[in-house]
Formats: structure tokens, C-alpha cells, sequence
């Protein structure tokens, strides 16, 4: 699988690009929060050097070929008892990845730990049903349930996005940077479901090339940067993330 990426000039660049771009990011945060020493602050700057820790990872997975095989699509599948290329890492690294960055988000709110302990528990069974839905090649109806089942926790996730975060962020003070980092992330987020069910798992739109950009492309805004907007900010250790949080459990 090595030679095979290499050999697809969209899908190399795709990976190759991300790797020196979450290299880059490790190196610029270390570099930006050097003189921060507030607890809160550096946690939840090191949060989101966590993110770019996993994406190095995950892209290093990618390249090399370990976490991508050919997988005999169903039948029904648009492409059914043909090979399909699965870029299946991704959906697994998704795991350790986004818990990071809803613990960023969600210290960055003043949240509690039990709303940001659900939000992440939600987000862990996104990502592990949505590798099931790609690992899947017995049943295509059953592809598009554990995608259904994905994305049924994806509504858990938003619910912490778009209702309980938001009202801790107002208690919290900041509200103006969460609100900013809860639309991008919102969005791009919302782009990832997009990308699966046209690309070449799914309804085969799109072919491995275009559908691994599309992931890469979310990728840069949803990680690099959100990573930078969020620690340009933590790195002035305001009061407003210095303080230590009230917010009450789930209501
Ligand atoms: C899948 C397919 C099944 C349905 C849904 C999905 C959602 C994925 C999301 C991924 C976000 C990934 C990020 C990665 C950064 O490292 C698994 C594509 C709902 C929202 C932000």
C-alpha cells in the first residue's frame, strides 16, 4: 500500500501534506506557550498539541500503508464485489484525536467535568461505529446503519456544542472565542458524514483521491487552524481561562 499511495499523486499529497503541517503546528505551539504557566492555560494548550500529536501519527499510519487495504465492497455497494481502497486509520485515529478537541473546547467553555466526560463519550463512538461502517463488506445495508448509529451520536456531540457549552461559555467570560471555535468546528465537523457518504465507501461519488482531500482539507481547518485561533488566545492567560470554572452539571 506504500507504493500505492505514492503512486496516486492527489492521494499522496493528501497525506504528506498533513504531516508536515501537524509537525509544523507541534513546533509553533511549544513555541507560543514556552512563558505560560498557568495550570488551566497549559492544559488546555496541551490539549491541542495532543491533536497534532495523533494527526503526525495518524498521517505516518497512512503513508506507510499500515492502516490502508483494498476491501471487496458488498453487494449493492455502487462499486459492489469490486476492491476499494480504505483509508480505514483514519476513522480509528479519529478516536484519540477529537476527544482532544472537545477537552480544549470544553475547559475553554468553564464546562464540568461530567459534560465534558459525555461529549467525549459520545465523540469515541462516533469515531469507533464509523470505522465499524467502513470495515463492514458483508452486508451493505449494514454499512449505512452503523453510519446511521454514528451519527446518532454525533447529535450527542452537537448537544454539548450547540447547547450546553455555549451557555458555560457565557458564564465563563468567554463566549466571543468559543463561540468562534464552536461555528468552525460545527461546520467542518459536519463536513466529515459529507465526505464519507459520497466518497468512495459510501456512494462512490467521489474516488479515493478527492474523498481522502476532502478529509484532508477538514483536517487543516478543523485542527491546525482551530490549534492556532485557540492558542494565540490561551497563551495571554487571560483571567476569563485562568479562573477556575462554576459550571453546574448537565441540566
Ligand atoms: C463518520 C461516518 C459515520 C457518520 C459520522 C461520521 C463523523 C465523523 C466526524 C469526524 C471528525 C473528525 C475530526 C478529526 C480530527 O482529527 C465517522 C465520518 C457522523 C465528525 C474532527
Amino acid at each position: 500500500m506504500f507504493e500505492a499511495v505514492l503512486d496516486n499523486a492527489a492521494l499522496a499529497s493528501s497525506i504528506y501534506l498533513n504531516i508536515a503541517l501537524a509537525g509544523a503546528t507541534i513546533l509553533l505551539i511549544g513555541f507560543l506557550i514556552r512563558n505560560v504557566t498557568d495550570t488551566r492555560a497549559r492544559l488546555i494548550a496541551m490539549a491541542t498539541l495532543m491533536i497534532s500529536v495523533v494527526s503526525i501519527s495518524s498521517y505516518m499510519g497512512l503513508a506507510s500503508g499500515l492502516t490502508i487495504d483494498m476491501l471487496t465492497m458488498p453487494e449493492g455497494h455502487p462499486l459492489g464485489g469490486e476492491e476499494v481502497m480504505s483509508l480505514w486509520g483514519r476513522y480509528l485515529t479519529w478516536t484519540f484525536s477529537t476527544p482532544f478537541i472537545l477537552l480544549a473546547l470544553g475547559m475553554l467553555a468553564g464546562s464540568s467535568a461530567d459534560k465534558i466526560f459525555s461529549a467525549i463519550v459520545f465523540d469515541v463512538f462516533m469515531c469507533l461505529t464509523g470505522l465499524a461502517a467502513a470495515l463492514t463488506t458483508e452486508s451493505y445495508l449494514m454499512r449505512w446503519l452503523w453510519f446511521a448509529l454514528s451519527t446518532a451520536f454525533f447529535i450527542g456531540v452537537l448537544y454539548y456544542l450547540l447547547v450546553q457549552w455555549p451557555e458555560d461559555a457565557k458564564r465563563q467570560g468567554t463566549s466571543d472565542i468559543f463561540n468562534k471555535l464552536k461555528v468552525l468546528t460545527v461546520v467542518m465537523w459536519i463536513g466529515y458524514p459529507v465526505i464519507w457518504a459520497l466518497g468512495n465507501e459510501g456512494l462512490a461519488l467521489l474516488d479515493v483521491g478527492t474523498t481522502s482531500w476532502g478529509y484532508s482539507a477538514l483536517d487543516i481547518v478543523a485542527k491546525y487552524i482551530f490549534t492556532v485561533i485557540l492558542v494565540l488566545y490561551v497563551a495571554k492567560e487571560p483571567k476569563e481561562v485562568t479562573t477556575s470554572p462554576t459550571a453546574p452539571a448537565t441540566v
